[in-house]
């Protein structure tokens, strides 16, 4: 009866009140239903994986009614809007996610278990969208689970790969790398929006036309394909707010080549057409090495130029001809400087599309660009050659000129002809042998009306080295932003039994939303009966991990040994080439030992887990390096429990979610000055483990929120590093460096020619990374980690003040600081359904 008698859009309004039901019933139906007539499998008889597919798009249904209700609410209140432009988003597995940030999990399980299947077995079925490298992909999806839960009118835009990360297997101790074609069996949770399409052009030649007594450049494309948009909800949680992340995908473009057509080489003209699908088809594997390749240049303008005309598109449809609050409505932040030709295609647009003229083009570039460096490390700076640009580019090409035209002028206006200040600033370098290259970080820099660096210290050593002339000139633009991670997904979702632990004993789990609750748990450090139930939380993770480990190795680790991890990329600078050596340190310490002196030894298994960049030679040495060492050491029985080195194969974000929790000592040992930020380092800690490392990116603000006694620092800090490696030359290693050096060399482990180029890099090669200037430290600090180990009660008390004290390592606070002071954008929150009829 409701709504009877209505007709147009009010009844369409009352329908709207009609959502989706949560109850087990209605969750049952909706499952079935997509398997008949989704799938088209008969609804009495579908395996896992159809289950599987039926609940993800049955909760797709949910996101939608979230996700069309949101963007309505923004099109209607016109708030600022934030686009996060990345090349990359790590996303991993979205099922559990979703259900605990729409907090119906226990429907959809009892739901399931009643049909006869099993969530957990689900859940393991979806392929983890590994749309990013490392970090930097992963802080991207962070920040979109917390821009969705803040409510903030944000979008995320990047590239739909076909293949995502590579999958790594070891074989024979090296890593093969196997392509990662994760869409085989679809993908249910994104929405292909075929109407949603636009040009994107590449290559021709640049000419000027005369209109209305003005000078207009005109762009003749060489070569046109089609950006795709593929939309993907991203709930936020304890809100109905649903934001959007969208991915270009490239099509060939509609018009075809009449001139091949008619020559009658038909078949050739659309074959060619094809090739435009390999434009979006492979994430680079390359973690912090720029390499220069034309499809990668392709892909940054791909998707920056896709985005450009979205938003462009967007704000015009609400506000026609008028360019003037432009800046008031948008806000781009270039995650790094792979997405900066945004700022040459925006001036494009504004002034070759839209007639504006330069000043007022420049004006609204330098409102609505931000930029956020995530590295210092120099070969990771993106520079293209100005050839390349010139030639895939040319109209792009000629505004950087133009940029740094002015720019430079400006420079001259301050210093006067200080020709090296000059040449150091330009956006154009000029190579000894003529050639020119972008550098495309100066280029963000000068369009920029913000850049941060990711963690305090970073953020210092940004405006002292690399952009230090840019910091005299501009003080005002430069800020930091201590990254985060969220709490839903590392803390609250991947490790159940901490999350009911910590909620009985804070009374609530609005630590949730408001992670600095977690301090309440300080009070609770020495309380025995909470310290027990805390060991007992880890010894499960423990389990579960253990079996993880089995899974992938086939090795069996004992669960009463201390779980020591080092997961991420594998690079010189993180030193897992450190952590190796220390364990062939203790391995030969144990080796040495009586039985006697091996009853007191603290039993660990030690497990290391990353991928190497496919050409990183150096990266791959020392991959097999800890394949051969674990061979050596799980093989000895004079060691027996004593010590397991594993390399965990594959490791990505699903792996990280058990891995994580199992934790109890974890390794960030950067050279320090090297690691921007990390970020595994605040979920271990928020997880109860202990952090062994350097001083270094956000250990150091880890350290001033859980307390120094809480954390194990050692080595050099980064203002001694460039003074140390110029004293290379006359150092002098500690023995017990040299005599693990000498093990290595003379073959102990084996492979000894393959290993000696990592040898040669610690010590003939000058040790850039000061391996043997921390070496000592860091063997000595281990040993009081295990005099810490030795006593349970310190050892949980440090556990738990480092959860205590993890509250400000929330993408909550994050996303709040980029919100306030780099944005200038406000929450703009979706009514609930029924509040306040809709939106209508
Ligand atoms: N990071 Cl430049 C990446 O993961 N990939 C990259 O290409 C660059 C940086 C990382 C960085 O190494 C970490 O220290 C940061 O925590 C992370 O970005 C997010 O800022």
């Amino acid at each position: 009866a409701q709504g009877q008698g209505q007709s147009g859009k009010a009844r369409l309004y009352t329908l709207m009140d009609t959502y989706m039901k949560n109850d087990v019933l209605s969750i049952q139906e909706d499952i079935v239903n997509h398997v008949e007539y989704t799938l088209a499998r008969s609804r009495v008889n579908f395996d896992n994986f159809e289950a599987y597919q039926a609940t993800s798009l049955s909760l797709r249904d949910r996101l939608i009614e979230r996700w069309n209700d949101t963007q309505t609410w923004f099109k209607e209140k016109d708030p600022k809007r934030v686009y996060y432009l990345s090349m990359e988003f790590l996303m991993g597995r979205s099922l559990l996610n979703t259900l605990y940030n729409l907090d119906i999990k226990e429907a959809y399980l009892e739901a399931l278990a009643e049909l006869g299947y099993d969530l957990e077995t689900l859940a393991e079925l979806e392929r983890d969208a590994a749309l990013g490298n490392g970090g930097l992909g992963r802080l991207a999806a962070c920040f979109l689970d917390s821009m969705a839960t803040l409510n903030l009118p944000a979008w995320g835009y990047g590239i739909r790969y076909q293949y995502g990360m590579f999958r790594q297997t070891i074989q024979n101790g090296f890593q093969h790398e196997q392509p990662d074609y994760w869409l085989t069996f679809g993908n249910p949770w994104e929405i292909e929006r075929l109407i949603v399409q636009y040009p994107i052009k590449f290559y021709g030649h640049v000419s000027v036309v005369n209109e209305e007594g003005r000078q207009l450049f005109r762009w003749n494309a060489g070569e046109t394909v089609t950006a795709v948009a593929y939309d993907n909800p991203i709930p936020g949680f304890g809100t109905r707010n649903c934001i959007n992340l969208r991915l270009w995908a490239a099509k060939p473009a509609k018009e075809f080549d009449l001139e091949a057509f008619n020559t009658g080489d038909y078949v050739a003209a659309i074959l060619s057409k094809q090739r435009a699908e390999t434009l979006s088809s492979v994430l680079y594997p390359d973690d912090r090495t720029y390499e220069g390749k034309e499809l990668r240049l392709k892909q940054q303008h791909f998707f920056v130029s896709a985005t450009i005309q979205d938003c462009v598109r967007r704000y015009r449809d609400a506000h026609p001809n008028d360019w003037d609050i432009f800046p008031n409505k948008v806000a781009f932040q270039l995650n790094d400087t792979h997405p900066t030709i945004a700022v040459a295609e925006l001036m494009r647009v504004l002034m070759d599309d839209h007639k504006m003229g330069w000043t007022k083009s420049w004006e609204i570039c330098t409102k609505v660009f931000a930029f956020t460096n995530h590295t210092v490390l120099p070969e990771a700076l993106e520079r293209w050659p100005v050839a390349l640009i010139e030639k895939l580019l040319p109209r792009h090409m000629q505004i950087i000129y133009d940029v740094n035209w002015r720019f430079l002028q400006q420079v001259r206006n301050k210093y006067g002809d200080d020709w090296e200040r000059i040449s150091r600033m330009s956006i154009i370098e000029e190579g000894a042998n003529g050639e020119k290259f972008v550098r495309m970080a100066y280029l963000a820099v000068v369009a920029s009306h913000s850049v941060n660096g990711v963690a305090a210290i970073h953020s210092e050593i940004i405006k002292d080295t690399i952009f230090k002339d840019f910091y005299d000139l501009w003080p005002g633009k430069f800020q930091n932003k201590t990254n985060g991670v969220t709490q839903r997904r590392w803390l609250a979702f991947c490790n159940p039994p901490l999350r009911n632990l910590i909620t009985k004993r804070l009374g609530n789990d609005d630590w949730i939303l408001h992670l600095d609750n977690l301090k309440g748990l300080r009070a609770y450090a020495d309380d025995p009966t909470f310290q027990a139930e805390w060991r007992e939380v880890k010894h499960t993770a423990k389990i579960k991990a253990a079996a993880l480990i089995q899974r992938l190795t086939g090795v069996k680790v004992n669960t009463n040994a201390m779980f020591d991890i080092q997961v991420k990329r594998i690079h010189e600078y993180k030193r897992q080439l450190l952590n190796v050596m220390g364990i062939i340190y203790r391995y030969d310490q144990i080796k040495k030992m009586s039985r006697e002196q091996r009853k007191d030894v603290v039993p660990r298994v030690c497990i290391i887990g990353g991928k190497a960049a496919p050409g990183y030679e150096m990266a791959k040495r020392i991959i097999k390096l800890v394949c051969a060492v674990g061979d050596k050491i799980n093989g000895d029985p004079d060691v027996g429990d004593l010590l397991k080195l594993i390399f965990l194969p594959d490791y990505n974000v699903s792996s990280a979610e058990v891995l994580i929790p199992a934790s109890e000592l974890s390794q960030h040992i950067s050279t320090a000055g090297t690691e921007a930020s990390g970020t595994s380092n605040m979920k271990f800690t928020m997880n109860g483990s202990l952090i062994i490392g350097t001083l270094d990116g956000a250990n150091v603000e880890i350290a001033e929120e859980i307390g120094d006694d809480n954390i194990f620092i050692f080595g050099a800090k980064a203002h001694e590093v460039p003074r140390l490696r110029t004293e290379r030359r006359n150092y002098r290693p500690d023995d017990r460096f040299n005599h693990v050096v000498n093990m290595i060399r003379s073959g102990y482990f084996g492979w000894e020619d393959y290993f000696s180029p990592v040898m040669d890099a610690i010590t003939t090669g000058g040790d850039y990374y000061l391996m043997a200037n921390d070496f000592p430290a860091y063997i000595d600090m281990q040993t009081k980690v295990d005099a810490t180990y030795r006593d349970q009660a310190k050892w949980t008390r440090m556990s738990i003040m480092g959860t205590a004290g993890s509250g400000k390592f929330s993408t909550d606070r994050t996303i709040a600081e980029y919100a306030h002071d780099i944005w200038h954008a406000e929450p703009c929150a979706v009514p609930q359904p029924g509040a306040s009829g809709n939106g209508s």
